[in-house]
């Protein structure tokens, strides 16, 4: 891999490859001869972290001594992926690192694979964070990434006869991270529980303050984030919920031995697991117990920072501000208040303002069954002081709407914080509406719906507040780094900036029709398709034709995104070459990853229905090797570094509407798949960068799904009126797929037919097909794939996570760059 190096510092070989030894020896206690391959990529990560914790150290006393105005990103997940080979890559030394390991006998690319995955996020919004921190790296706008050091991350997923099992990750192995480092001098307290106080001040005056049952530590571990060939490190801050020493002693003094003990054992249990649910909350204690020590030690550390450089209380939001990511870390906004009321003695009307121009808010879905909603008794039980704060917060902003909307009840109703009901609950999303400056949706489509439908009374309320920041992807991760040959082809053609500013691929644009480039860029992708079927088969013992369209949809399974549309498509398939004699197609492979909840049980029967439609179809001689399907097991950011830049075909198909954004849909098309997709998230702003040539849109629109819905969907009439559909559903029934085991695949079908099919996978089934008709052609003219696949790398510059910040920067945080 050709790595250009910029201003960065001289590497000494022989000076690394000796710390290299050294951390073996010391901190593994290995000898070159005793090492293994997981040793050495020990050791050399840990020289390498070396570097950056100088640089992480300095930043930090640049960033405070210049009193620069910075972002805090706060988020329950950051899916960061590996961090070596990425590292390597920021730091300029891939080639020189690559060659010191080789002369120390090891090869770089296979101990880059001994490194676990820190899967520290779910899905789509996990992995933004770790895109966004990338960027804000890269171009040097000061930042601190607040998260959890959880203990262990997303499950570990496999299958048995079809089945998803599910494993504790324990990424940080027996060894520990060598990426991570300890902050001891940034541990905070954390209190929870407990009762309010009333007493008077020195002047008489009545104040109130919380007085917590029990107190956790927060413990700090930094991970860094480097900027792209810079010299910037920024801290990725997670963490650690412990129990404070060594048990409660007023439990233990009144002879509660096993009480003191039990309160103990709940603080360690914090910070222990991430919750595996994506776009869809749960509302259990131990989660808002997470969400709340996040934040506390979170807004203690920015208050630290601030008050530690000599700044006055009243000046936060002139040098910070809080972003935060879906209304997870929302309780930040009365913490904030709290401290500025309880401790600093801030009148209610200096503090709301400081919150009102601190706090930010990114709503990544509209999907309700995701909206969080917190009952009101169990924070009253958890954070007495907070409920109390909140219903203030509310009783204020109620006249606001008294003012706007006299004697409109029905508008009161819907705007308060608090939601009546058998039980009373707090509404998140309506607090970081109220209690931030800007709030955001993640795609063009998505944030009109946030203020058409979700927020229209906001909209009004607060004109202005509502914005767009279309979502991206880091060029770094998503190109350069998965994709290395790709990344070489495009240094030739149009030189080496462009992983700094992605909107210089469009030059790529005038090669499109280039037949030697053509040529060139299909036998990149050529390359790339084998080095996946080597991974299939050397993993799943499966045997991929690279000549195949190799077909993927890559993403959290869930009926939203119809993964089951992409099935009913792969059973209609089947039934026509065993049933149509004049039907023929291009050999096509569709590829699967995704994890479902556990708890999910939809989601984990569709992955069964897909694994055991593998089975059949790979094996079935009579289909002439034209389909194959493969569900590949546990879905990570690294297995998606090897399938991305291997993709033809990138499957974006959720019901309109539904999916806010979809970074996945960005990643491939960057690396020259062609999108099948609906008029959803960012697809439709893909569609306008790449030309409705270049893209293969189907199904109902937003406005047609609504109308659809609202007049009384009957997928039953679709089932009943298409032969192809009706065949294809009806082989769910029976033993085709499940030898011994009749109907264990009705219950999907029993969903799209009785179960109202509630995200219209038949009522867009017809179209899909025909989308799928025109791959199918498009496919045979050799040039004109390629010409497509190209354009589709060169036009897609604006979807990148660089852009993203950038728009944040200008028009919510304004912040400056602050160079090295
Ligand atoms: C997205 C979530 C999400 N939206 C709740 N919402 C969670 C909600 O643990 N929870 O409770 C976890 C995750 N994730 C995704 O965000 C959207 O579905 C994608 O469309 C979007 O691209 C991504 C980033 O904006």
């Amino acid at each position: 891999m050709m790595q250009t190096q910029t201003k960065m510092p001289t590497f000494d070989q022989a000076a690394f490859q000796a710390s290299v030894e050294q951390h073996l020896l010391v901190t593994y206690a290995q000898t070159p001869a005793t090492a293994t391959s997981r040793h050495w990529y020990l050791a050399m990560s840990r020289a390498l972290a070396e570097i950056s914790t100088g640089n992480l150290i300095e930043t930090e006393q640049q960033l405070s001594a210049q009193a620069c105005r910075s972002v805090n990103y706060l988020s329950l997940e950051f899916l960061i992926g590996r961090l070596t080979g990425n590292n390597l890559i920021s730091l300029g030394l891939y080639e020189q690192v690559s060659g010191a390991m080789a002369a120390l006998g090891q090869n770089l690319t296979d101990l880059l694979e001994e490194e676990r995955d820190p899967a520290l996020g779910n899905g789509g919004l996990g992995r933004l964070a770790a895109c966004f921190m990338d960027s804000l790296a890269a171009q040097e706008f000061p930042a601190v990434g607040y998260g959890l050091h959880y203990e262990y991350g997303l499950f570990k997923q496999s299958f048995d006869h079809g089945r998803q099992m599910e494993a504790p990750d324990a990424w940080r192995g027996q060894e520990g991270y060598p990426w991570e480092v300890l902050r001891p001098e940034l541990n905070q307290k954390v209190g929870l529980y407990g009762h309010v106080e009333v007493y008077s001040d020195e002047t008489g005056a009545e104040r109130r303050r919380w007085v917590p049952g029990m107190q956790v530590d927060g413990i700090a571990w930094d991970l860094p984030i480097i900027g792209y060939q810079n010299n910037s490190v920024y801290p990725l801050r997670l963490w650690e919920c412990r129990a404070p020493a060594p048990f409660d002693l007023a439990l233990f003094n009144d002879g509660d031995y096993i009480g003191a003990q039990q309160a103990a054992i709940q603080a360690g249990n914090v910070t222990k697991v991430l919750y595996p649910n994506d776009n869809h909350e749960q509302g259990k204690t131990l989660r808002l117990m997470q969400q709340y020590f996040h934040c506390a030690c979170s807004v203690a550390d920015i208050l630290r920072r601030h008050l530690a450089a000599g700044h006055a209380i009243e000046d936060l939001a002139k040098l910070e501000t809080i972003q935060l990511n879906d209304t997870h870390p929302t309780i930040a906004i009365p913490e904030l208040m709290r401290i500025l009321l309880d401790e600093h003695f801030m009148s209610w009307d200096d503090a709301w303002s400081v919150c009102n121009s601190v706090f930010a808010y990114t709503n990544h879905t509209l999907l309700p069954e995701a909206l969080e909603t917190w009952s009101e008794s169990l924070i009253a039980n958890l954070l007495p002081r907070h409920l109390e704060i909140i219903f203030e917060i509310n009783h204020r902003f109620m006249a606001q709407v008294e003012a706007k909307w006299p004697g409109n009840d029905e508008v009161k109703r819907k705007l308060s914080v608090i939601q009546e009901g058998s039980e009373r609950m707090v509404r998140m999303a309506n607090l970081c509406v109220i209690g931030g400056y800007a709030v955001n949706g993640v795609a063009a489509l998505h944030s009109e719906l946030v203020k058409r439908d979700l927020f229209p009374e906001f909209d009004a309320l607060y004109p202005g507040k509502l914005q767009n920041v279309t979502n991206g992807v880091t060029p770094r991760r998503w190109l350069k780094f998965c994709n290395p040959a790709l990344s070489s082809l495009i240094d030739e053609k149009i030189g080496t900036d462009w992983p700094a500013h992605l909107e210089q691929l469009s030059s790529l644009a005038d090669f499109a029709d280039d037949a030697e480039f053509q040529q060139a860029f299909m036998a990149v992708k050529k390359a790339n398709k084998q080095r996946l079927a080597d991974w299939v088969a050397d993993n799943m013992g499966i045997e991929l034709n690279t000549d195949a369209i190799f077909d993927v949809q890559i993403k959290r399974l869930h009926e939203y995104k119809r993964q089951h549309l992409n099935l009913v498509h792969i059973l209609s398939l089947y039934h026509r070459l065993l049933n149509d004699p004049k039907f023929d197609m291009q050999p096509r492979v569709f590829i699967f990853a995704a994890k479902a909840a556990p708890g999910y049980a939809l989601a984990k029967d569709i992955i069964f229905a897909i694994n055991k439609v593998a089975d059949k179809v790979n094996n079935d001689p009579r289909l002439g090797g034209k389909l194959k399907v493969v569900f590949i097991p546990d879905y990570r950011v690294s297995l998606a570094e090897i399938i991305i830049p291997a993709a033809d075909v990138s499957e974006q198909i959720s019901t309109a509407g539904k999916e806010a954004s979809g970074t996945g849909n960005m990643k491939l098309a960057l690396n020259g798949a062609l999108t099948i997709g609906t008029m959803d998230g960012a697809n439709v702003e893909i569609r306008e960068e790449v030309g409705d040539d270049n893209i293969f849109i189907f199904g109902l629109l937003v406005d047609e799904v609504m109308e659809l819905v609202q007049k009384g969907y009957q997928p039953t009439r679709y089932y009943e009126s298409d032969r192809l559909l009706k065949a294809s559903l009806d082989l769910l029934l029976g033993e085709t797929f499940t030898p011994g085991e009749p109907d264990a695949l009705a219950g999907i079908r029993h969903n799209l037919l009785e179960g109202g099919d509630p995200y219209l996978v038949l009522a867009d089934f017809a179209d899909y097909v025909a989308a799928q008709e025109r791959i199918d052609h498009a496919y045979r003219d050799k040039a004109g794939w390629a010409r497509k696949a190209i354009l589709n790398t060169a036009l897609v510059g604006k979807f990148s996570s660089d852009r993203s910040i950038r728009d944040y920067v200008e028009n919510i945080w304004q912040l400056k760059a602050v160079k090295r």
